[in-house]
């Protein structure tokens, strides 16, 4: 049996919020007690994470009077120095409080616009206190339900403004620090603006300092949107701007599920574990997912063993994929070049675009030759299925 003990060099991190989720939902109250972020830190420091993310206000309350605030950074303090976790990533809550409801960098009201800026401003200083890397924007409330209440272009420059803001604040503070944005289509708006993680790497290009900022996927969203994770994540990757990741999982066409990793759709969590091993991926593997409400806190701790512990298997599948003789040889079966067209590959030149346009082809052959497509797609379920 291979060992699935998740080490400090697999980056595996939870939020505050996840293991700390507390079961309300729109249809029922609280099933579990509120934990203080000390003690969730102790939990995740049992279940053998590597690290701690928060928003501000998991942390410190937005009420919070200065003397509550230290002593609550003292006892997470404390409680990180016991347990050896770390703190790679912080973001801001931008969408619980009620001065959020249109908004925060999109509202159309300017003072909640500026009170974003500030807010977000003392919680980058708060994370980068406490040793975060990235910084991530989610923009839950940036959307609507009715067009008629917000213009979208407007939208998307008000979205610019706040970055190339916050941008020339962290350079100015002289903080080692990166933005990760994160795209979702919806919930709890109507619309989200910035709908999909390609969305998100288009926005980043417009930017004053696009080398700053990178994307952070999360699975649920590109399902909740009815996409294709893998290929999302695959051109941030190759874009370099994969900064973070969410992992978790989510029914496609149902409500925001944020189920534990590789919960639902195996095989699609496989592909992704492979993708990003495969590339060798070197930021963090954030679980942002909670448990179920029908648990207590030996049921969190189940999940948050479950996600480290599928990825850690995916991970073993993907390199069993990778070392299987038959698989291989089909893929070099498919993959296979006889060399006879390599003249015309590579970059363009007049003679070669002059010498393909009147070459002969043969397209029959092309089109009826059998892919194995089908053999090695069952290949790949006989190796998740543990019988390869
Ligand atoms: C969601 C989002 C959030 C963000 C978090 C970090 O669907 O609610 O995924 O969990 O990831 O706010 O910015
Ligand atoms: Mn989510
Ligand atoms: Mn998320």
């Amino acid at each position: 049996m291979s060992d699935y003990t998740p080490k400090p060099e697999h980056k595996f991190t939870f939020g505050l919020w996840t293991v700390g989720n507390i079961g309300r939902d729109p249809f029922g109250t609280p099933v579990r007690e509120t934990k203080s972020p000390a003690d969730l830190v102790r939990l995740l420091g049992e279940v053998g994470a590597y690290g701690v993310n928060f928003h501000d206000n998991d942390l410190i309350p937005i009420d919070a009077t200065p003397a509550e605030r230290d002593s609550i950074l003292r006892e997470f303090k404390a409680a990180l120095a016991e347990t050896g976790l770390v703190v790679p990533m912080a973001t801001t809550n931008l969408f619980s409080d009620p001065a959020f409801k249109d908004g925060a960098f999109t509202a159309n009201d300017p003072k909640v616009r500026a009170y974003a800026l500030q807010k977000t401003m003392h919680a980058i200083d708060l994370g980068v206190e406490l040793g975060a890397k990235i910084y991530v924007f989610w923009g839950g409330r940036e959307g609507t339900e009715t067009d008629a209440a917000k213009d979208p272009i407007t939208a998307i420059k008000r979205t610019r403004e706040a970055m190339n803001f916050l941008c020339e604040y962290v350079r100015d503070q002289k903080y080692d620090l990166k933005f990760a944005l994160e795209a979702k289509p919806n919930e709890p708006r109507g619309d989200i603006y910035n709908a999909t993680t390609g969305n998100m790497l288009a926005f980043i290009t417009t930017l004053d300092h696009p080398e700053m900022v990178g994307v952070n996927p999360e699975v649920a969203h590109e399902h909740m949107a009815g996409l294709n994770f893998t290929h999302h994540v695959a051109q941030a990757l190759e874009a370099g701007k994969l900064f973070h990741i969410d992992l978790n999982d989510q029914a496609f066409g149902r409500y925001d599920q944020d189920f534990r990793f590789g919960a639902v759709n195996l095989k699609s969590a496989f592909f992704l574990v492979k993708l990003l091993e495969d590339n060798g991926y070197a930021g963090n593997r954030h679980f942002d997912a909670h448990a179920y409400r029908t648990e207590d806190y030996e049921g969190v701790k189940d999940f948050a063993r479950g996600c480290i512990r599928t990825y850690l298997i995916l991970k073993e599948k993907a390199a069993r994929f990778n070392a299987d003789p038959e698989i291989q040889a089909l893929l070099a079966e498919i993959n296979a070049d006889d060399g006879s067209l390599t003249p015309f590959t590579g970059g363009y030149t007049p003679e070669k675009a002059n010498a393909l346009k009147n070459y002969t082809f043969d397209r029959h052959p092309l089109g009826a030759r059998g892919l194995k497509y089908e053999r090695l797609d069952q290949l790949t379920v006989e190796v998740l299925l543990g019988v390869r």
